[in-house]
Order: C-alpha cells, then sequence, then structure tokens
C-alpha cells in the first residue's frame, strides 16, 4: 500500500527548501506528500528582504478539515515551523490525523553552522521544539541543533564521531526512539551519525566533501531518509542514512560542476531519477 506522509514546512518560492524539496523528493519515491504549508516565502531566509506570511491560524481548521474528510497518515514530517503554536499544530494533526501507527519524523529546523536561525528568537520556542522532539519516533539534528536542544549555545559543539555519540544518547533518552545527527565532518570527509534506542545499533556513514555551502541541503537530507523509512519495503535505519547521505553528496558535486549560485540550494532536479531507480 502506498503511504501518505504529512510534510509540515513552509513554502519559500525562491531557493530550494523545505516543501519545494519534500514534495518532489517524497514522490520520486513514490509516496503521496501531503503538504501542510506553515508560512509562504517568497524566497529562504538566506536571501535579502524576502516576504513571510505565516499561516498559523490556517492551520488548526486546515487540521479539521483534513480530518473530517478522512485523510489518515502513516507518517508525518516537520521541518521548518514558525511559532510556538505551530509545534502544538503538529501535535494536533497526529492526534486527528495520524493512523495508530503513525510514525512522527521530526527536523528540528533552528539553525546552522553554529548560529540560531532568527525564528529561535526566545527560550520558548527551543522548549516546544525540545518537547516535540521528545514525543517524535525520528529526530534529525545537524550539530547546531543538537547543541541547542541539549541546551548549549548554539556553537558549543564538538565535531567528533565520540561526541556526536553521546549527544544521540543524550536525545534518544528524551524520547525518540532513532536519532541522526547531520553536518559532521571527519578526515575531510562529511556525513551523518545515527543511533536506534530499540537495537542500540550506531554507526556513521561518511563521504566526499564538497567545498560549497549550499542552504537547503538539510531539507534534502530528511526529505530522502523519510522516503525511505516509509517506502512500501521500508529500509532500515542504516539503509536510509546511507541513501540520503549519498543523495544530497551527489547532487552537491552535480551543483558544483554546474557552478550555480550556492544561495539557490543544489540542482536536485535532474538527480531525482536516482531515487526513483533506486
Ligand atoms: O532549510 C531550512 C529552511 C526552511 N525554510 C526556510 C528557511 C530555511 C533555512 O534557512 O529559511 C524559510
Amino acid at each position: 500500500m502506498q503511504k501518505k506522509v504529512a510534510a509540515v514546512h513552509d513554502i519559500s518560492g525562491f531557493g530550494r527548501c523545505a516543501l519545494t524539496t519534500a514534495i518532489p523528493v517524497l514522490s520520486a519515491c513514490g509516496i503521496q506528500c501531503c503538504s501542510v504549508p506553515s508560512a509562504v516565502l517568497s524566497a529562504h531566509t538566506a536571501f535579502k528582504g524576502v516576504t513571510f506570511r505565516d499561516l498559523t491560524e490556517d492551520l488548526d481548521p486546515f487540521i479539521r478539515n483534513w480530518a473530517s474528510i478522512g485523510v489518515q497518515l502513516d507518517g508525518i514530517y516537520s521541518g521548518y515551523l514558525g511559532s510556538e503554536k505551530q509545534i502544538e499544530q503538529v501535535m494536533l494533526l497526529r492526534e486527528l490525523c495520524g493512523k495508530p501507527e503513525c510514525r512522527l519524523i521530526v527536523d528540528p529546523v533552528m539553525g546552522d553552522n553554529g548560529k540560531a536561525y532568527a525564528i529561535v528568537g526566545h527560550e520558548g520556542f527551543i522548549t516546544a521544539i525540545r518537547e516535540l522532539c521528545a514525543k517524535a519516533d525520528v529526530i534529525t539534528p545537524n550539530l547546531t541543533e543538537c547543541a541547542l536542544l541539549l541546551g548549549m549555545e548554539p556553537n558549543g559543539y564538538t565535531d567528533s564521531m565520540e561526541a556526536a555519540e553521546q549527544y544521540m544518547r543524550a536525545l534518544a533518552e528524551r524520547g525518540p526512539t532513532q536519532v541522526v545527527v547531520t553536518g559532521l565532518t571527519n578526515d575531510g570527509q562529511v556525513g551523518a551519525g545515527y543511533y536506534d534506542k530499540a537495537t542500540n545499533e550506531i554507526g556513521f556513514v561518511f563521504h566526499e566533501h564538497i567545498p560549497v555551502y549550499y542552504p537547503g541541503t538539510g531539507d534534502l537530507f530528511t526529505s530522502v531518509l523519510t522516503s525511505r523509512l516509509f517506502a512500501e519495503e521500508p529500509r532500515s535505519l542504516k539503509e536510509a542514512v546511507e541513501s540520503a547521505a549519498h543523495f544530497v553528496m551527489e547532487c552537491a558535486k552535480y551543483t558544483s560542476m554546474q557552478g550555480t549560485p550556492a544561495i539557490e540550494g543544489v540542482q536536485f532536479e535532474k538527480q531525482l531519477y536516482r531515487l526513483i531507480r533506486e
């Protein structure tokens, strides 16, 4: 049976991230992506002067409508959320539209490269995201987000496999069964770590480092990971992490060869066939 996964993210009209990444990736992997737009922006926030329309007010009736028309979700994948209220709305969505076995994948989008995004303006937001992560089945923070979730300064993390293992274990203790940490570097390579509390499996995947910073690659990574976890023949956490890390690396490599502006994100469009084929 084809799976239905709700993607709760903003839609940024220009610059690949959030819904404009989740919809094509989940679709290419054969999953029905049910979109819950948390905000509409003209472009992602690395661009200057972008417009931002928050849709918090719309989401309660939006979710209640889904419940009334019988939407039954296998999964919920949340990313960029613009307010504490939206964090509660993700839980409302699970309560009203989730199948009993509905799994929640939370990418706690709060910052990158040691800096918090502007949405993390006050402690209330971080507290609410921590609560959402505690209720999630899978979380996918980068190192900056690990630091924020664990009460450190956004740049207070250590980038090593030993530290990542500690962070993953500490985060899993607070709730989620599976924790994936992205943005690790090792011996000139980049990669991710994964930990499954239920099986005690822990591992790392490293790849060639493409020396350009592309916004939105976290969304690309978690979109592929989610797709693999919800495939009709579901992949193990290890396989899902490998698939996601490999796809992001291939897209970054292709984009760096094309030489398009990094701020526009990675060119995944012509690489989607890899996901369909896999
Ligand atoms: O990629 C995360 C993300 C999602 N949505 C918006 C963003 C960003 C990162 O900057 O600006 C609007």
